[in-house]
């Protein structure tokens, strides 16, 4: 994560609102979510009489290392959204809507260098660690389908991959050798069992990239993290409304997607869950969050991507796990940590939804 101190982030974010084309007097802005990656803030603006929020986002430039070429997907993405719900009842609340910079880019730059975007802060919408019902999660897979379907027309050029191999198992089990064989913040000895899960499961994680490299698995515009808290929830219909964290959104499988909400939608605990007991992989929300998925994404989904759906969920588990250990045995540089263990606590959270995955799917 980036290293600027608190308050200077929170003035920075201060005199980045300013430079946003936003109506009326900035009356707060403080910080706001729990996102792992990017530093979140909400601002309350006067504007003649009506109270209005917006979003701000200092975009981690370690990860996402051309911010420009983000924005350029960002604003893409959600005009073709906004042009395909145009005339719907709560149109602008159907996906993100980036406000401009004064000077007419779709983002600032701050004193340090940092990147700033901002967009209208979509309001009655509630986001969700963990899925309450299987109507809910019917519905969160009605979105990401809709999601998945409204982009599918998405004109040419292809868009900019933001962090190149993202879901690729293949660099990422070259990185985790090269961080177990290092050792260098001598965490290997206390992570020997995740690490041995890693090897045993190795072959098979590499099933969904094989099937993009040999194009058996179509290359489309997916969304690659779809954890089911970036998923904005209709406070008055429970409705999956609008789809947010749109920054990993790049051509991979659909499966990514559909895989990162079985392992989100699907588990009875979340991933920050250290009560390993909890973890659960429930297969009556697996059922309906496949139901309201297909609903919606039957329209394009191939034979091959279909059948691929199960093994998916078990996918992006192992891929999660397999980023949260490696980041451990690697010294916590990329996720936020709040104590040393916490990655480590995640990977064993994934492991143990993999394996009640295992013994669900199999019996
Ligand atoms: C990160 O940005 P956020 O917190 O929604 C990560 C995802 C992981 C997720 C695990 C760019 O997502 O890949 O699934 O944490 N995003 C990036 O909670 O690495
Ligand atoms: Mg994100």
């Amino acid at each position: 994560m980036q290293d600027t101190s608190h308050t200077t982030l929170i003035a920075l974010a201060r005199s980045a609102a300013l430079d946003f084309a936003i109506y009326g007097d900035l009356e707060s802005i403080a910080p706001f979510g729990g996102g792992l990656i990017n530093h979140t803030f909400v601002s309350v603006w006067d504007q003649a009489g009506t109270r209005v929020r917006y979003l701000h986002q200092r975009i981690n430039d370690k990860v996402f290392t051309r911010p420009d070429q983000l924005m350029d997907n960002f604003t893409r993405v959600t005009a073709h959204i906004a042009a395909k719900t145009a005339g719907m009842p709560n149109h602008s609340r159907r996906t993100l809507t980036v406000v401009r910079a004064r000077n007419g880019l779709p983002y600032t730059r701050d004193a340090e260098g940092g990147w700033w975007r901002a967009y209208l802060f979509v309001e009655g919408v509630c986001a969700k660690q963990v899925a309450s019902s299987p109507e809910e999660a019917r519905m969160l897979g009605a979105g990401v389908g809709r999601f998945q379907k409204q982009l599918a027309d998405l004109p040419l050029p292809r868009l900019h991959e933001t962090i190149p191999n993202f879901h690729n198992m293949e660099t990422r089990y070259t990185r985790f050798h090269t961080a177990v064989a290092g050792d260098l913040v001598k965490r290997a000895h206390e992570a020997r069992e995740e690490i041995a899960f890693m090897e045993a499961n190795e072959e098979r994680g590499l099933i969904l990239i094989r099937g993009l490299q040999n194009k058996s698995l179509p290359e489309r515009v997916c969304h690659n993290d779809t954890k089911m808290n970036n998923i904005f929830l209709d406070d008055a219909t429970g409705e999956a409304l609008c789809v947010a964290d749109l920054d990993t959104v790049m051509p991979g499988t659909v499966l990514f997607d559909v895989g990162d909400l079985i392992r989100t939608v699907c588990s009875r605990a979340g991933e920050e869950e250290r009560d390993l007991a909890k973890v659960a992989f429930d297969p009556r929300f697996f059922d309906a969050l496949i139901a309201g998925y297909c609903s919606e994404a039957n329209a394009f989904l191939t034979k091959e991507e279909k059948r691929l759906i199960p093994e998916a969920g078990r996918n992006i588990t192992h891929i999660m796990a397999l980023r949260f250990l490696t980041d451990y045995l690697e010294g916590d540089h990329y996720y936020a940590t709040s104590r040393p263990e916490h990655n480590l606590d995640r990977c064993r959270n994934q492991i143990a939804l993999i394996k009640s995955l295992d013994a669900t799917l199999r019996g």
